[in-house]
């Protein structure tokens, strides 16, 4: 009842029998569909998929023992990304459950997620009574969406999922986080805005999370402020309008790392500002600005990179208060050096000439074909970079993928929490070897017919390590290319039901096909794209 009143989109879930009831109780109540996945990992993946584009809490639950530890890393990708997810375990009967902690198990399947969770959750619960069961879905849907949103677990015994209960509704309005603005801070703000010639704003997925996109398009329309992207930032700014100077960090677009190196302001908006963003030379990174950092989380403002003016707030909140603030500035001279930057070093000269199908040049291809796609769901390793380097996101288009985890295997399954959060199309792209972590997931595309143009980027390798390999350990390939193959991806697909299936070799292919793959979009599809296994992630940037 509490699931069907929150009217969340679907719960995904994977059966067994300490989950049975529940799903029992939600299927014979009939308000939210229940979808089956291959994996409970799935299930944790396409519940945030899910969330990340409802903008409210999703659900996914796995049965105890196993079901459980699969769950794990989905909770932890939605506990770095800030994704507000609530998982629910089946526990064994309170009465099986070990008394002794020195006694490895009791009952059958019996495990104490909870104590595994605990440092990736905001919270767990594992309630006592029906009623303290039902406390904690009332707290942790709050919870997970106070502050910095994240995911909360909930384990409940077997015995307590059997209780009947009185429901009373829950509709507790969300306490309005208290201002830590004042006029000061602004001030200060400005200060540092007044002084500077070249400011530029890091644009997080911090943003996205606080609602704010709309705020910080008009607050960089109002100030003239270029600004740059982190990966989770990528799809909360217009990339069409002129400000935009591309995707930093390590495997960022060359012109964007320039622009950040150029700057004498970096104005942080909801970015942790991790390694992948600032290098390993964190001096390097900010030697000739200085940088102010917004974030509701002030254990990021403490972290690796010191701000000279760090403010811990609501995003939305202070982008509002901002657009009051009196100023202007014209950075036509930098945008204009940074373009002309741009237009000698297009990403897709980064590959070298004899590549046949230059993954850059993909990437602009899935764009221009699928323009007008709800959005991409991408997946972790040089397929990865090189969507993030050349997808030109059109406005309100969302780019999701795994983040701070950086686990193989999101996309698929988060493509399909997606697609059932928002019509239309979704292009979900994956690696060959991130396909093979996920590819059960082919049939629940299949089953619930989701219209998901999948995209497999068939290199022969596990690229991104191979990369890392080819620079580190004299190009041994152990484990990344040796030991690695695939299962021809044409049968596989056919064999899970899939009806439009294609193979592409050269970028000659790609252009010949943009009729016929834009008549497929509707359905389920997939295409295989095989790019040379010497195509890299550059620009590899260390600042
Ligand atoms: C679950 C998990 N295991 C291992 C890794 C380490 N890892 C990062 S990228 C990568 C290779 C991905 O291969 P593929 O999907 O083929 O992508 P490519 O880099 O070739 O584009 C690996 C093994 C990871 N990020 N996640
Ligand atoms: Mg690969």
């Amino acid at each position: 009842m509490f699931i069907a009143e929150k009217q969340t989109p679907a719960v995904f879930q994977l059966s067994g029998g300490m989950i049975a009831f529940m799903i029992d109780a939600i299927g014979r109540l009939g308000q939210t569909e229940i979808i089956n996945t291959r994996h409970e990992q799935a299930a944790g993946f396409a519940a945030e998929g899910s969330a990340r584009i409802s903008m409210k809490p999703s659900f996914a639950m796995g049965t105890s023992g196993p079901g459980a530890t699969n769950l794990l890393t989905p909770i932890a990708s939605s506990f770095f990304d800030s994704v507000p997810v609530i998982y629910i375990t089946g526990q064994v009967n309170q009465k099986e459950l070990r008394t002794n902690p020195h006694q490895r198990q009791n009952g059958f399947q019996e495990l104490d997620i909870c104590e595994m969770a605990r440092t990736i959750t905001k919270k767990v619960y594992r309630p006592e009574t029906a009623v303290e069961a039902f406390n904690a879905l009332k707290e942790g849907w709050l919870l997970s969406q106070e502050g910095r949103q994240g995911p909360v677990l909930i384990d409940i015994p077997i015995n307590l999922q059997q209780e009947e209960l009185e429901y009373a509704s829950t509709e507790i309005d969300k306490e309005k986080l208290a201002s830590r603005l004042d006029n000061d801070v602004h001030d200060e703000f400005r200060s540092y805005l007044i002084a500077a010639k070249r400011p530029l704003v890091l644009v997080g997925g911090g943003v996205r999370l606080g609602k704010a996109t709309e705020a910080l398009s008009q607050f960089l329309n109002k100030t003239g402020i270029p600004y740059v992207c982190s990966l989770l930032g990528l799809d909360s700014v217009s990339h069409t309008d002129e400000k935009y100077l591309g995707f930093i960090g390590s495997y960022g677009n060359r012109w964007a790392n320039t622009a950040l190196r150029e700057s004498d302001l970096l104005i942080v908006f909801g970015s942790r500002l991790d390694v992948r963003q600032t290098g390993n030379d964190i001096s390097g990174f900010m030697t000739n600005k200085k940088i102010i950092r917004v974030d509701i989380d002030d254990h990021e403002l403490t972290g690796r990179i010191t701000a000279d003016l760090a403010i811990k707030v609501d995003i939305l909140e202070f982008l509002r208060q901002s657009l009051n603030i009196d100023y202007k500035i014209d950075s036509t001279p930098f945008i204009n050096r940074i373009m002309k930057f741009k237009v000698e070093h297009p990403q897709e000269f980064e590959q070298t000439d004899d590549i046949e199908l230059n993954p850059n040049v993909l990437m602009e291809w899935l764009s221009s074909t699928f323009s007008e796609a709800s959005g991409y769901v991408v997946d972790v390793g040089q397929h990865q970079m090189w969507a993030a380097q050349s997808i030109r996101l059109e406005t309100g288009q969302r780019f999701l993928t795994s983040g701070g985890l950086g686990a193989m295997g999101f996309a698929l399954p988060a493509s399909v929490g997606a697609a059932f959060s928002l019509k239309g199309n979704w292009v979900m792209i994956s690696g060959d070897g991130c396909m093979q972590l996920s590819s059960p997931e082919l049939q629940t595309v299949v089953h619930y017919k989701l219209p998901i143009v999948v995209c497999v980027i068939n290199n022969g390798q596990h690229g991104m390590v191979a990369q890392f390999q080819d620079e580190n350990m004299n190009g041994r390939l152990t484990g990344t290319r040796e030991g690695f193959s695939n299962p021809d991806f044409q049968k596989l697909a056919r064999a899970y039901g899939f009806l439009n299936v294609v193979k592409v070799e050269s970028e000659s292919e790609l252009l010949s096909l943009t009729k016929t793959v834009k008549k497929w979009k509707e359905g389920p599809c997939f295409l295989e794209f095989v790019v040379d296994s010497r195509a890299k992630a550059l620009p590899k940037n260390s600042f």
